[in-house]
C-alpha cells in the first residue's frame, strides 16, 4: 500500500521536531485587507478561516459557530468534491452527461507520489470557486467562516507534499506559480480578516481520525500528522513560514486549545464562542 510511503521517508522526523517557541499572534495595526474588501463590494463582510490538523475538529467546531446563531455563515471544505470527481463532458457529447466519478482524496492517499499534484491542485481550485461564491440571497452576514483556506492548501499541504517528496521541484514550482497568480488576481476576494487556529496534539488528533473512519483516510500514521503539526506551528504559532502575500504576514491569528472537550464540553464549548465573538469583533 503506497501510504506506508509516508512511513518510509527520513524527513518526517526530524521535520516533526522543528517547532519552535512559542510568540504572539501578528498586532492588527497596518492591516489593510478589509479596506480593500470594501473596495471589491464586499461591504463590512469579514472573512475568516479555520486552521487545524486533520481530524482536529475543524467541523465539529464550525457546527458550533453555526450554533450560536450569531449570524456568523460557516463554508465547509468541500471533501466531497474530491472525493467525487466528475468530469464535466457536456461541452463534448451534447448530452450533458458526465464521466464517470474518481475519488481523488484515495488516489491521493494511495499513491501520493503519483497523485499528491493533482490532488493539490483541485482541492485549491474547487476551494477557490467555495470561497468565490456570493453569500445566499437576501443575507449579509457579517463574518464568513471557512473551513481551511487557500493559504493552508499551500502553507500547509502542498509545501508538505513537497518536503516529502512527493509533489517534485517541477510541479512545486508549477503550483506556486498559478498560485500566487490566481491569487493576486483574486485579490481582496480571497484575503483573510482573521484566522482560527484550532491547535491539537497529534496524538489526539489521531485518536479523533480513527473515531471519525473516513476510509480513504485509514493508513495515515502519526508520523504524518506531527509533519503537518510542525508546519501549523511555523505558520500560525512561530510565524517562521515564508508565504508571498503581504496581508498574510498581519493577519491575527486567534488560537483556540482544541485538545479540550469541545465537541461535548459545553463550558469549553461556552468559552469557544466568547473568544471568537471578542476576536471577531476586534477584526
Ligand atoms: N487535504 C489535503 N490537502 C489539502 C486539503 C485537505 O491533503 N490541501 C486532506 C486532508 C484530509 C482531508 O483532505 O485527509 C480533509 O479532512 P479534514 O478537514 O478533516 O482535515
Ligand atoms: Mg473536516
Amino acid at each position: 500500500m503506497a501510504v506506508n510511503g509516508f512511513r518510509k521517508l527520513p524527513s518526517l522526523a526530524s521535520a516533526a521536531r522543528s517547532v519552535l517557541p512559542t510568540r504572539r499572534p501578528a498586532a492588527r495595526a497596518g492591516h489593510t485587507a478589509s479596506a480593500e474588501g470594501k473596495v471589491a463590494g464586499t461591504g463590512q463582510l469579514k472573512r475568516v478561516s479555520v486552521e487545524g490538523n486533520i481530524a482536529v475538529g475543524k467541523s465539529t467546531f464550525a457546527r458550533l459557530l453555526q450554533d450560536a446563531a450569531r449570524g456568523w455563515e460557516v463554508v465547509p471544505e468541500p471533501v466531497s468534491k474530491w472525493q467525487n470527481v466528475v468530469a464535466d463532458d457536456a461541452q463534448f457529447d451534447g448530452l450533458g452527461a458526465q464521466s464517470p466519478v474518481s475519488n481523488l482524496l484515495q488516489l491521493m492517499y494511495e499513491d501520493p507520489a503519483r497523485w499528491a499534484y493533482t490532488f493539490q491542485t483541485f482541492s485549491c481550485t474547487s476551494r477557490l470557486s467555495t470561497q468565490l461564491r456570493p453569500p445566499p440571497p437576501g443575507r449579509s452576514p457579517p463574518v464568513r467562516v471557512y473551513e481551511r483556506s487557500v493559504y493552508s492548501d499551500r502553507y500547509i499541504f502542498a509545501l508538505t507534499m513537497f518536503e516529502l517528496g512527493f509533489i517534485n521541484a517541477a510541479e512545486w514550482a508549477v503550483y506556486q506559480n498559478w498560485h500566487s497568480f490566481l491569487v493576486e488576481q483574486f485579490g481582496p476576494r480571497v484575503q483573510l480578516e482573521g484566522i482560527i487556529y484550532l491547535r491539537a496534539p497529534p496524538e489526539i488528533c489521531m485518536k479523533r481520525l480513527h473515531k471519525r473512519g473516513r476510509k480513504e483516510e485509514k493508513d495515515i500514521d502519526l508520523a504524518y500528522l506531527q509533519k503537518l503539526h510542525a508546519q501549523h506551528e511555523k505558520w500560525l504559532k512561530d510565524r517562521k513560514t515564508r508565504v508571498h502575500f503581504e496581508h498574510l504576514k498581519r493577519v491575527p491569528v486567534l488560537v483556540l486549545d482544541a485538545g479540550l472537550a469541545f465537541d461535548r464540553d459545553a463550558e469549553v464549548q461556552r468559552r469557544f464562542i466568547e473568544q471568537v465573538g471578542t476576536f471577531f469583533g476586534d477584526l
